[in-house]
C-alpha cells in the first residue's frame, strides 16, 4: 500500500491557458511546483467527477513529457482518480487522444503538448486538458482551473509511486483504501481502427501504386520528427504500403531533431524543395502533436489551408464516412479565409463562423450541426473526433483525388472556376515584445473606433477599398449562449476583402501578431497569380495602417503563409 503526501506549493500566477492549454518555456514548467501546482488544478476544478474517474495522459514526444507524466501518475492516485490510460512512452497523438476519450468514454485526458511550437531542454512545452466530449476544455473550465491554480496552497501526491511507461501494461497499486490503475497501451491502435473505418482504404491504396489506368501516385509524407512518426509508419507505410523513404522524420524525438515541427512554408520547407523538383505528386507535413497539416501538390503547388477546407467540404460525399452521417454543416474560424462559405450556399448548408481555437467547435459538433470544420492554421478536422487531425486530412485528400483521379492542382483549378478564388494569406511577426504588440492593436482600434471609418477609402498604388465594416469579433456559441469577445480586430471592404489582426495565443512568451488578408477574385486569368502579388495592395494597407514597423521595429514578419 502507498501513502499519500500533501505538500505546501508556491505561488503562480501567470498559469492562464491561451488558445490551447498552457504553454511556456520547458524552464518554467520546471520551477519548484509549477508543473504540480497546474495539474492538481486540473483535477481540483473536476470537483467530485475526479472520484474513480478514468483519464488518458499522453503527449508530443517533447523534452520534459516522461517527466511530466510519472508527476501526472502521482498526482493523480492521491487525487483519488480511478485508472490512467499512458501512451507508451509518454506518447499520443493529439487526435488520437481525443478518438480514445470518445471510443472508451473517459473522463478527459491531459495533452502535455506545445503543438508547433520548437521543443528541446530551451524551448516549449504545454499541458492541455481535454473534456469527456475528447475536445479542448472550452473557455469556463480553462478560466476555472486558472482561478484555482493563483489560489492552490497545496497539491497531493504519491511520492514512491514509479510506473515504467516503455511497457505495455497495467498496473494496479493500492494508494490509501482505493485502488488505483494505470494501463500502459500502444497509442497507435484505435486511431488506425478508426482511419480504416472513415476512409476508402482499397482505393487509396491503388492510388499510390498505381493501377493498368493510372500511374502511380507518388506520396512523400514528413512527420517533422513530431509524433506523427508511428502513427504514418502505420497507416502509410504497413497499411497503404507507400515506401519506407517516402515517409521521412518518422521517430519523435525530444527537440524534433532541431527541426521547428511546424508545417508550413517556411519550417517545412525542406520538404517544399523536395516536392519542387517533380518526382512527388503530392506532400505532406504535419505539426508535433500530430493535429495540424500542409497540402503541396506536385511541383510545389501550395494547397492554401482555406482552400483545402473549400475542397474537401465540396467534396465530402466521395468519403465512405460522410456517406452514412450524411453532411451537416461547415463552420471555420473568423480569420479563415471564406472559401468554403461559398461551398455551404452552394450545397445549402449551415456555415458557422467562430473565434481562432478548436474549442470552439465542440459544441456543434456535439449537437449534430457540423461535419467539416477547419482553420487558417493548417488545421482541417471533422466531427469524428473533436480535435483537428492531420493524418485524416491526408487521407481525406488521397480520398478524393482517388475518387476524381485528378492532380492537386487540377482539383484546386476547377473548384476555382466554379466557384473564384478567394486569395489568402497570413503574415507572422513572431517574438515580438508585448507592449509594442498592444500598441499595434491599439492603432487598429482607435481607428476602427472612429464612426468616420465605415465608408473611407483605403488606397495603395490603383486600388482603392472602401471600407464596409470594422470592428472587434465576439461570438455567442448557439448552444450555450456563451459570449467570447476580443477575438480579433476586422476590417471588411465593400469587395468582400478582408484585413484582420489578431495576437496570437499560442505563444510561449512575448507576442506574436498576426495579419490576415483575403480578397476574392473571379476572373479565371486571375487564378493561378502568386498570392502575394494579388494581395500586395491590401498588405500594405494593412501595414501602413497599424505602424506594425514603427511599434516593433519589424521591417518584415518572421512567416509568410
Ligand atoms: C491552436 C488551436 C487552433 C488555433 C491555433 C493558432 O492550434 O487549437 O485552433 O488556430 O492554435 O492559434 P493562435 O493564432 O492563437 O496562435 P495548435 O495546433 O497550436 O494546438
Amino acid at each position: 500500500m502507498m501513502n499519500i503526501e500533501e505538500t505546501k506549493t508556491n505561488i503562480f500566477n501567470d498559469q492562464k491557458p491561451g488558445t490551447s492549454g498552457l504553454r511556456k518555456k520547458v524552464t518554467v514548467f520546471q520551477q519548484e511546483f509549477y508543473t504540480e501546482n497546474f495539474v492538481q488544478a486540473i483535477f481540483d476544478a473536476q470537483g467530485d467527477r475526479v472520484v474513480d474517474s478514468t483519464f488518458v495522459v499522453g503527449g508530443d514526444g517533447r523534452y520534459y513529457v516522461k517527466e511530466v507524466v510519472s508527476k501526472i501518475i502521482k498526482i493523480a492516485a492521491a487525487n483519488r482518480v480511478g485508472k490512467l490510460i499512458v501512451g507508451r512512452n509518454g506518447i499520443f497523438s493529439t487526435p488520437a487522444i481525443s478518438n480514445y476519450i470518445r471510443k472508451y468514454k473517459t473522463n478527459g485526458a491531459i495533452v502535455l503538448t506545445a503543438s508547433h511550437n520548437p521543443g528541446g531542454p530551451d524551448n516549449d512545452f504545454g499541458i492541455k486538458f481535454n473534456c469527456e466530449n475528447g475536445g479542448p476544455a472550452p473557455d469556463q473550465v480553462t478560466n476555472r482551473i486558472f482561478e484555482i491554480t493563483k489560489s492552490l496552497e497545496s497539491f497531493k501526491y504519491v511520492p514512491n509511486l514509479i510506473i515504467d511507461i516503455e511497457k505495455e501494461q497495467s498496473t494496479a497499486i493500492q494508494v490509501g483504501d482505493r485502488k488505483f490503475v494505470v494501463e500502459v497501451i500502444n497509442p497507435v491502435e484505435d486511431y488506425v481502427v478508426l482511419m480504416k473505418e472513415i476512409f476508402d482504404f482499397p482505393s487509396i491504396k491503388e492510388l499510390v501504386h498505381g493501377s493498368a489506368e493510372r500511374p502511380k501516385f507518388e506520396l512523400i509524407v514528413d512527420c517533422l520528427n513530431g509524433v506523427t512518426g508511428p502513427y504514418a509508419q502505420c497507416i502509410f507505410g504497413t497499411e497503404l504500403g507507400v515506401g519506407e523513404s517516402s515517409i521521412v522524420h518518422s521517430t519523435p524525438l525530444e527537440d524534433f531533431g532541431g527541426l521547428h515541427p511546424d508545417p508550413n512554408l517556411t519550417y517545412a520547407s525542406n520538404l517544399v524543395d523536395t516536392v519542387r523538383k517533380g518526382v512527388y505528386d503530392m506532400g505532406v507535413a504535419f505539426d508535433g502533436d500530430g493535429d495540424r497539416n500542409m497540402i503541396i501538390g506536385k511541383n510545389a503547388f501550395f494547397v492554401n489551408p482555406s482552400d483545402s477546407l473549400a475542397v474537401l467540404a465540396d467534396n465530402l460525399e466521395l468519403i465512405p464516412y460522410f456517406k452514412k452521417t450524411g453532411i451537416k454543416g461547415f463552420a471555420r474560424s473568423m480569420p479563415t479565409g471564406s472559401a468554403v462559405d461559398r461551398v455551404a450556399l452552394n450545397k445549402a448548408c449551415d456555415i458557422f463562423e467562430v473565434p481562432t481555437g478548436w474549442k470552439y467547435f465542440g459544441n456543434l459538433m456535439d449537437a449534430g450541426r457540423l461535419s467539416l470544420c477547419g482553420e487558417e492554421s493548417f488545421g482541417t478536422g471533422s466531427d469524428h473526433i473533436r480535435e483537428k487531425d492531420g493524418i485524416w486530412a491526408c487521407l481525406a485528400w488521397l480520398n478524393i483525388i482517388a475518387k476524381l483521379g485528378k492532380s492537386i492542382e487540377e482539383v484546386l483549378m476547377d473548384h476555382w472556376k466554379i466557384y473564384g478564388r478567394h486569395f489568402f494569406t497570413r503574415y507572422d511577426y513572431e517574438g515580438c515584445e508585448s507592449l509594442p504588440a498592444n500598441e499595434v492593436m491599439i492603432e487598429i482600434v482607435s481607428l476602427i473606433q472612429n464612426p468616420k471609418f465605415i465608408g473611407e477609402k483605403l488606397s495603395w498604388g490603383d486600388k482603392t477599398y472602401v471600407v464596409q465594416k470594422a470592428d472587434d469579433f465576439s461570438y455567442q456559441d448557439i448552444i450555450d449562449h456563451s459570449l467570447t469577445v476580443n477575438q480579433g480586430l476586422r476590417i471588411l471592404f465593400e469587395d468582400g476583402s478582408r484585413i484582420v489582426f489578431r495576437l496570437s495565443g499560442t505563444g510561449s512568451s512575448g507576442a506574436t501578431i498576426r495579419l490576415y488578408i483575403e480578397s476574392y477574385e473571379t476572373n479565371p486569368s486571375t487564378f493561378m497569380m502568386d498570392a502575394q502579388v494579388i494581395l500586395k495592395p491590401l498588405i500594405n494597407i494593412a501595414i501602413n495602417m497599424s505602424k506594425v514597423e514603427e511599434h516593433t521595429g519589424r521591417k518584415f514578419p518572421t512567416v509568410i503563409t
